[in-house]
């Protein structure tokens, strides 16, 4: 494994096809600095490069994913640097991975925390994990998806609670709002989504990728649209090797053989 500032990565799954991204700044609760951020994107870009991986886990620490963006970091900087700057738009790098990337969260998921995860695929919880968007109780508001993601996965409703209180959920009640998949035992998550993302892996990564972005597109598209969207990748998949040799497979009851070609 290789140890940055910020971060660890390294390679898991018996076939090492899964990239592993842990963020470790333990002492800020791993709090989301520039630093921090820009390790992650050089991470993604490895791992997006490297043919071996078709999955990507990105974890924390168990007392925190990230306890959100660096406060320290924020707190003198004025509207019209921040404007100038585009602060924070390079958060979109991890929205953006074209591989499937499974949040592995235990403890605080917080602010940019949470938004981080849920600009991850899937979401796998701790019992300890703690969701929020406690923006508001520091005078400002979400600003990568907590407003917009949030609402997605959960309604409105629900929502709007959270980011006007600032109010947490545990891991049980993000689990029946739809904002993570599952719930494990602290010391399991990040091997269940390693298994998960093995698994994922182990698929065509042309077919895997497409899949992930007719998911993604229906977000941002009207439902007529984003059906015309699917169909037409679905298409796609047919001028893939991998498309016949999967179906193949199938109809001569063998395990296919993919080649991401
Ligand atoms: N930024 C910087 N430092 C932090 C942060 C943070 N977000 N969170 C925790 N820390 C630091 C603390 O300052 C403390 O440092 P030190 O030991 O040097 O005093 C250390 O981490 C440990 O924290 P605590 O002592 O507070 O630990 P507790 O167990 O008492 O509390 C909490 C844990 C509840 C997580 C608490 O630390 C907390 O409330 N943190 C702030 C959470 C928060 O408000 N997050 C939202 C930040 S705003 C944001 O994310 C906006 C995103 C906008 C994205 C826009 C993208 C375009």
């Amino acid at each position: 494994s290789t140890e940055r500032e910020y971060i660890i990565t390294d390679k898991k799954g018996e076939k090492q096809n899964v990239g592993y991204i842990q963020l470790n700044r333990r002492k800020a609760l791993n709090a989301l600095c520039d630093g921090l951020m820009k390790e992650v994107a050089t991470a993604l870009d490895d791992f997006e490069a490297d043919k071996d991986v078709g999955c990507i886990v990105l974890t924390g620490i168990d007392r925190a994913f990230a306890a959100g963006a660096d406060i320290m970091e924020m707190k003198d900087r004025q509207f019209s640097e921040v404007v100038a700057s585009d602060f924070l738009t390079s958060w979109n790098r991890l929205a953006d991975c074209k591989k499937p990337v499974i949040a592995a969260v235990n403890g605080y998921a917080l602010g940019g925390g949470c938004e981080v995860a849920m600009m991850c695929d899937i979401i796998y919880a701790g019992e300890n994990a703690k969701f929020g968007q406690p923006e508001i109780i520091i005078g400002t508001i979400p600003g990568a998806g907590g407003t917009q993601r949030l609402c997605k996965a959960i309604g409105k409703s629900k929502a709007m609670e959270m980011v006007l209180t600032g109010n947490m959920i545990n891991a049980e009640d993000a689990e029946k709002a739809g904002l993570v998949s599952k719930v494990f035992p602290v010391d399991q998550v990040v091997n269940e989504a390693i298994k998960t993302a093995e698994q994922i892996a182990g698929y065509s990564k042309i077919t895997t990728a497409l899949c992930k972005e007719a998911v993604n597109k229906g977000f941002e598209m009207p439902l007529k649209e984003g059906l015309h969207f699917e169909k037409r990748l679905f298409h796609a998949t047919f001028a893939t090797s991998d498309r016949k040799e999967g179906m193949t497979a199938f109809a001569e009851k063998r395990k296919p053989n993919f080649t991401d070609s």
